[in-house]
């Protein structure tokens, strides 16, 4: 018998544990051979325990508790630091059903290839079993998965994201299906060999089998390549369970608006990653009378309702928010949402003991330890905050945390938003003629790269619906799926109506012309203003658009010129953008709904 066998801990599964989950976990740590198997119960004492251990290992850095109350410094090893999509992988068994935005990988092969890189990747640590529900613990719009990590860093930050531990393990029985994700950060630890603060390895796989709702993760501990009940599950998983069970998983902050009036809306607006959905999901309305809460900032699900409409959920329970940008002058509410209790990844080091980033003040702090450790002065010419770098926080932690936003039903939806960020071509808002023109504009999103994946920033790169690197099945069967639940809620004679923003147009000097952040919410008074009937729109090439004088400039710092840029169509790069979308169309070999080239023929004939 080896030694490490003798030290090896199992804890057992906690009674009533459905016997599928306990034989999966068996099997799972006879391929990863843990020292240790710990079922978490998702308790306070828990978390508390693992913070502990995770500062003595050096994995995180207490901050001063009088500036941030019971916070936590992260640093990731340098190599570990976003998303990666070239190492993530949907593995159908149809390569058709991945489609050309996806990384397909026969799942046959992936499977062997995962089985040699988890054989004993586990040894001389300790298995963690996180059962979480995602959306309410009972709602049923809801989904029940189980993690099994190596890594107590995802653990912490699961039992912030999700509804984690003995409840959402009892929901499971023998017949309630549940996403089985295994995640290690492929480190093992030989016997006595001594461990670093971020574990991961050079090899990484982000693996998804869309079929048996699996998910196997190797070798990151970062983010949505680690903690798998965000973009794997709750988008890359359940977008193919929504497909087969008729609803919509998407990459959407939800907000309750409420107008001077009283009227209650609720708005879904799917944004490219770091393309401002946390801070739209968190805005403080300039103009007077208009209130924005609170109900998600990254994941909603929506499906057709018992009444007929259109309702969501925000399946999560904390934000992964992007730090960098984040500040007392952009959004409040998230540093308001920041106190305490937060995990700061990647972030710098003050000399008192608090956490900064670029934007978080005008003005850095004259000495900095940087996110990788190092000394930092203003004049380093380096960014001290890596430009992915992240705060994990309890969503009920947030002052602007809507009354409905836990709502077992969902909240219905009355506008969609589709947006990203270009310096040119898309105006600051259009809305859709219908909805089929609506699943046109969420098709032909393209947004310029930012730090929340690997790649070359500022390059433009198709991204439809914000689901580029998150939808688990062929993305124009997406759009077909889009028009079938469109067709669903007509016949119940209540369609969302659609729209599209974008608040990052820059003028010929590179300057943004839209102030944007709490300036936004004069595009959503005109956006609800149209939902309300209030207000009338002009025919533009691109869809509907402010008529003069109806969107609300009073008290904004923004010149005619620059408004009447915010909305030009230039016929000629537009022509351009066309050929594009149907370059990007052809990609799809055929399998693009007709209902959606249409539109781009209309788009063709309108530009003329
Ligand atoms: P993910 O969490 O990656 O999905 O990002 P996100 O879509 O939630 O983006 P977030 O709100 O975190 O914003 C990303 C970056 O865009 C931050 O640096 C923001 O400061 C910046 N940003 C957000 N809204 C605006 C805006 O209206 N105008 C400008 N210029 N920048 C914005
Ligand atoms: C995104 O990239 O859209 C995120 C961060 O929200 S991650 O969870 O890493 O996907
Ligand atoms: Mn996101």
């Amino acid at each position: 018998m080896s030694i490490a066998a003798v030290t090896r801990s199992f804890s057992p599964a906690p009674d009533g544990t459905d016997a599928a989950v306990a034989q999966w976990v068996d099997d799972i740590a006879a391929l990863t051979l843990p020292d240790r198997v710990v079922w978490c119960d998702g308790s306070k004492a828990e978390w508390d325990a693992l913070a502990k251990a995770m500062v003595e290992a050096g994995t995180l850095i207490k901050l001063n508790a009088e500036h941030r109350p019971y916070s936590f410094l992260a640093r990731s090893d340098p190599s570990d630091v976003a998303r990666i999509e070239e190492r993530t992988f949907i593995c159908s068994v149809d390569p058709s059903d991945a489609g050309p935005t996806n990384n397909w990988a026969d799942p046959v092969e992936m499977r062997s290839t995962l089985e040699g890189l988890f054989d004993g990747s586990m040894r001389g640590r300790t298995l963690y079993v996180v059962p979480f529900s995602m959306g309410p613990i009972g709602s049923p719009l809801s989904r029940l998965g189980v993690q099994v990590t190596d890594s107590p860093y995802v653990v912490a930050s699961m039992g912030i994201m999700t509804r984690m531990g003995s409840e959402a393990l009892q929901q499971i029985g023998p017949s309630t299906p549940w996403v089985r994700a295994i995640h290690s950060v492929g480190a093992p630890l030989a016997l006595g060999q001594a461990d670093v603060p971020w574990p991961c390895n050079d090899t990484k796989y982000i693996s998804h089998f869309p079929e048996s709702r699996e998910i196997w993760s190797f070798g990151s501990a970062y983010g949505g390549n680690a903690i798998l009940a965000k973009k794997a599950f709750a988008l890359r998983i359940a977008s193919v369970m929504a497909r087969d069970e008729g609803w919509l998983a998407e990459h959407m902050l939800l907000i309750k608006v409420t107008n001077p009036r009283g009227r209650v809306f609720h708005v879904a607006a799917a944004f490219p990653s770091a393309c401002g959905k946390t801070n739209l999901a968190m805005l403080s309305p300039s103009i007077p009378g208009w209130t924005v809460e609170t109900v998600g900032d990254d994941i909603a699900w929506l499906g057709r309702g018992a009444d007929g409409r259109l309702r969501a959920i925000n399946p999560e329970a904390g934000f992964f928010g992007v730090a960098p940008g984040t500040g007392y002058s952009t959004n409040q509410t998230a540093m308001d949402t920041l106190w305490g209790n937060t995990i700061f990844t990647n972030v710098a080091l003050r000399e008192d003991g608090d956490v900064w980033w670029e934007g978080m003040s005008d003005t850095p702090p004259a000495r900095l330890i940087d996110w990788e450790g190092k000394e930092w002065t203003p004049a380093s010419g380096r960014p001290a905050a890596h430009p992915n770098s992240r705060f994990t926080v309890a969503a009920r932690q947030c002052p602007s945390i809507s009354d409905d936003w836990e709502d077992p039903q969902g909240v219905v939806i009355d506008a969609i938003i589709f947006g990203g960020r270009r310096a040119t071509n898309v105006p600051l808002v259009v809305e859709a003629r219908d909805w089929e023109h609506g699943v046109y504009l969420g098709a032909t999103i393209s947004s310029e790269r930012t730090a929340a994946a690997e790649g070359t920033l500022g390059e433009l790169r198709r991204d439809p619906f914000a689901m580029a690197p998150f939808c688990g099945y062929n993305m124009a069967d997406h759009w077909a799926h889009w028009l079938a639940v469109g067709q669903e809620l007509r016949r119940s004679g209540s369609v969302p109506r659609i729209f599209q923003v974008n608040w990052f147009r820059k003028g010929a000097d590179g300057r943004f012309l839209w102030p944007g952040f709490a300036e936004n919410s004069r595009v959503l008074e005109w956006i609800l203003e149209r939902v309300d009937g209030q207000v009338a729109a002009t025919e533009s090439p691109l869809g509907l658009v402010p008529a003069p004088g109806d969107l609300n400039t009073e008290g904004l710092d923004v010149s005619e010129a620059d408004l009447a840029e915010l909305f030009a169509v230039d016929a000629d790069s537009w022509r351009a953008e066309a050929d594009d979308t149907a370059a990007f169309f052809d990609s799809f070999e055929g399998r693009v709904p007709e209902a959606v080239s249409r539109q781009l023929e209309v788009l063709r004939a309108k530009l003329g």
